[in-house]
């Protein structure tokens, strides 16, 4: 088989469909491929097993028009031949736009980067990959996606029949049913018998996916459909996302009533803000109740510099948890002082068994089954009717109080970001905040990273700027995220910019190549501690515990010696790089240099080596 990136354009004459299928070449195709072939034996051209389409178009043209209904910006894959029909068609048929191709060099990449850009855009991309071994790479990340509600639309590719698998590669690559290994952590699957089925199948899929508890979603395209004739009236369903669950009305007055009669409401949020509007909703919510919010922050859910962002679950006599995540602790801890909890989380209209991301049983005195952004606008409406000024006046005192609390935290986080301001290796508030002073007055988006240095300290006021962590923690979604989300912000001329740890590169490092073929405008500065080092500490607890050794820190946790030089692995894979600094005073220029490089539309790394954490 060609590779489409060395036909530049389709030979002529092209290959005819007959031959396509059989694996014979004619003409221009037939010379361009005996140019190419490799000298190894390759298999007997196999009896035509679907026979030649009557003139009408491709199946798979038709499965492309689909995706353009859904308004699938991209397609990221691994290419293989089980969905050859798809990329065709992306490539030949809709000319390569809406959805465009974008050559990942990993399935777990191709998930992982859909992530980054679903976060950002609220919506998915097309992800292709080959049955099987496909789906084996894709699997840890579509699991972070399933932790993190985050929709992921997955096609996977198959010879379904056994009569049309072409050999033993076929067989190998080949599944009776493809997506029973990822059925733990998707929402939904299908294996479309007809392509009627799959059109249904295709735009249900997308449905479900954007319904909260959105999720990953996967569906099965036999090999030997994409080949089929669509027939002239062939028809796609009209997609109709449902709106999403919203509290009902009884529901909305009883946490109304609780939030308003409360001393000391605080509002806890993970997964709370969906969408720029959640965000908005967040801050009205607040700033109607002048109560403080917790953010853990699997999104942005509050602004971080806002007079209200903090408090403490464990003062309060109201919690509201929304989309709140592991609240087990809190609640056991409220019951024992008689506060009350009232949760609101789509999580409950969802749930699989085996894999336990729903955490600790909680106690809570209100669950309520619904999504929490959407419940938002009744439930503000309804604090608003229930307040008298007696209760504003007491919220507008509660404010002040806890604005004068949130304001001693940030100034305590400045002195804690001060330690070490000169120490090399560079401190990872130094690294912040030098990123940072370069930012402030750019319209940015940080895109990924652990450490939370700019969580504490820089101004976050909208969604885009922050897009959470993986969601099932898994190492190697950082960088594949980043480059997702950064192609995301392109279009809206964002500056994106991540703290990459080294550990977390070192897994999928062709994400680097993506990010420079598509001229993805990233500024990556390394957080390259040169070790594994969140593991580094639990060695060290269990050898303190164990009273042994911490001498063996470098076996099996770090990555130095030899040293890895980011810089030059970024140079080779087309990024324009800086790099190793060690030393702070060299960061603000090498910043400054990489913010130009971004500026005009390509990536760039700097490597930094860094403190621990
Ligand atoms: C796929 C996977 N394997 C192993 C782990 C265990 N683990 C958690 S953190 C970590 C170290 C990550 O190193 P790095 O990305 O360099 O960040 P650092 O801890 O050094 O800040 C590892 C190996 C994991 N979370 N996911």
């Amino acid at each position: 088989m060609i590779g489409y990136r060395h036909m530049g354009k389709p030979p002529e004459p092209a290959v005819d469909r007959r031959s396509f299928l059989t694996g014979a070449a004619t003409g221009a195709a037939a010379a361009l491929i005996a140019k190419q072939a490799p000298a190894v034996a390759q298999p007997a051209a196999a009896e035509p097993v679907v026979q030649a389409s009557d003139g009408g178009r491709p199946a798979s043209d038709f499965m492309v028009d689909i995706f353009k209904s859904l308004d699938l910006e991209y397609m990221f894959s691994m290419c293989a031949s089980s969905f050859m029909g798809i990329h065709e068609s992306v490539l030949n048929y809709a000319g390569n736009k809406n959805p465009q191709s974008i050559t990942c060099t990993h399935e777990e990449i191709s998930v992982a980067m859909a992530n980054g850009y679903a976060k950002i855009e609220g919506k998915p991309v097309l992800v292709c990959a080959h049955a099987t071994v496909g789906a084996q790479h894709a699997a840890m990340a579509l699991y972070d996606a399933w932790c993190d509600r985050v929709p992921i639309y997955l096609v996977l590719g198959n010879t379904n029949d056994a009569a049309d698998r072409q050999g033993e590669v076929f067989w190998l690559h080949s599944a009776q049913d493809p997506c029973a290994m990822l059925r733990e952590f998707t929402k939904w699957d299908d294996n479309p018998a007809s392509l009627t089925h799959f059109a249904e199948s295709a735009v249900r899929a997308y449905k479900i996916a954007m319904t909260p508890p959105m999720g990953p979603v996967a569906i099965v395209v036999d090999e030997k459909m994409q080949e089929e004739h669509a027939p002239a009236d062939a028809r796609i369903p009209a997609l109709n996302v449902p709106t999403p669950p919203a509290a009902d009305s009884g529901a909305i007055a009883e946490v109304a009533r609780l939030l308003v009669a409360a001393e000391n409401p605080v509002i806890l949020a993970s997964r709370a803000a969906r969408t720029p509007a959640g965000l908005r909703l967040m801050v009205e919510l607040a700033e109607t109740l002048q109560a403080g919010v917790v953010d853990s922050r699997r999104r942005l859910n509050f602004p971080t510099r806002h007079p209200l962002a903090g408090g403490s679950a464990a003062e309060a006599d109201v919690v509201l948890a929304l989309e709140a995540g592991d609240i087990a602790n809190v609640a056991r801890q409220a019951r024992q002082r008689n506060a009350k909890v009232i949760s609101i989380t789509a999580a409950h209209l969802f749930q699989r068994s085996n894999y336990q991301d729903f955490m600790r049983y909680a106690e809570v005195d209100m669950s309520i089954a619904a999504d929490a952004e959407a419940s938002l606008p009744a439930l503000i409406e309804e604090i608003r009717r229930l307040s008298t000024d007696a209760r504003r006046e007491a919220f507008r005192q509660r404010g002040v109080r806890i604005a004068e609390a949130n304001r001693r935290t940030l100034e305590q986080a400045r002195v804690d970001a001060s330690h070490g301001w000169d120490a090399s290796p560079v401190s990872t508030a130094r690294l912040s905040m030098e990123l940072w002073a370069a930012l402030r007055n750019e319209d940015w988006s940080y895109v990924t990273g652990w450490v939370n240095w700019p969580l504490r300290l820089w101004d976050f006021t909208q969604h885009h700027q922050y897009i959470g962590r993986a969601g099932a923690e898994g190492v190697g979604y950082y960088a594949p995220a980043s480059v997702g989300a950064a192609l995301a912000n392109k279009k809206h001329g964002r500056i994106s910019v991540s703290i990459q740890p080294d550990g977390d590169l070192m897994v999928a490092p062709g994400a680097l190549w993506t990010a420079a073929k598509y001229q993805v405008p990233l500024l990556i500065l390394m957080q390259n501690n040169r070790a594994y080092h969140q593991e580094v500490m639990w060695f060290q607890r269990a050898a303190l515990m164990r009273n042994r050794s911490l001498d063996l820190t470098q076996e099996g946790f770090g990555l130095g010696l030899p040293n890895i030089d980011f810089a030059k692995m970024a140079e080779s894979l087309g990024l324009g790089s800086s790099g190793p600094i060690s030393d702070p005073k060299e960061l603000a220029a090498a910043i400054r240099r990489g913010i130009g490089v971004v500026k005009r539309g390509e990536p760039y790394l700097i490597d930094v080596v860094t403190q621990p954490r």
